[in-house]
């Protein structure tokens, strides 16, 4: 396992829909002092060469907040930059050669959706698994609500860290308490605000509450 439960308290995950014309780095940046845990940059149509140099502005954010720094999809742009690992969904293809491509130490997350695409993922070597959407959003057009039920379910089955995402908001965090999950992660919730900082902060501290982790930050 190359991540700790801790890195998934607030785990950030860029988009550029709400930048108005901020800078994606400014908006992480806010992020990460406010106490985000984990950053994933989230690149859907970007061509390899830009989406490499925003991964190592961001990376070198991340490293200097000491955070793990995920790249969504990409396993050659994880490689490129150097990034602590990838995420995958069921369709971003096969695990085990993502393994074979970035080594034992690099992160691997994957987004599951059931009990059983959660064992595959746990026995095929998977670090984290992300579980969602576990509240309707507008974020993620294709993604499908799945239940508090099988979200405890999910956490209950694996020994491995996980994650809840979608449509999670400071108003309806606190109904994961006591699913299991070791955190959430988020884009609108701190992205689309107009104060990164305040809103970043506020679900800092709510993270911790919902689920009793022991970190603070200093
Ligand atoms: N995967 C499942 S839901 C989702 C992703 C990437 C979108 C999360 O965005 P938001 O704004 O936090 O609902
Ligand atoms: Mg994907």
């Amino acid at each position: 396992m190359n991540i700790c439960k801790e890195g998934m308290r607030l785990y950030l995950v860029t988009d550029r829909t709400w930048l108005k014309g901020r800078q994606l780095t400014d908006q992480v940046e806010e992020s990460l002092r406010a106490g985000v845990t984990l950053v994933q940059l989230r690149e859907k149509d970007m061509p390899f060469h830009e989406f490499l140099k925003e991964a190592q502005r961001i990376k070198s954010l991340t490293r200097q907040y000491q955070v793990p720094f995920i790249i969504n999809d990409n396993v050659e742009i994880a490689i490129a930059s150097e990034a602590d690992g990838v995420h995958l969904g069921q369709e971003d293809g096969d695990i085990v050669q993502a393994r074979e491509r970035l080594g034992v130490h690099k992160i691997i997350g994957i987004s599951v959706h059931n009990v059983e695409e959660a064992l595959t993922a746990q026995k095929n070597g998977a670090d984290y698994i992300g579980v969602g959407a576990v509240f309707p959003t507008n974020t993620k057009k294709d993604a499908n609500s799945l239940s508090l039920e099988m979200l405890k379910a999910i956490c209950d089955a694996v020994t491995i860290p996980v994650v809840a995402i979608g449509g999670i908001t400071k108003d309806n965090i606190m109904s994961l308490k006591g699913s299991g999950v070791d955190g959430v992660a988020v884009i609108s919730a701190i992205l689309a605000k107009q104060d990164i900082a305040v809103a970043a902060k506020e679900m800092f501290e709510l993270s911790g509450l919902m689920s009793n982790s022991t970190l603070t930050k200093l």
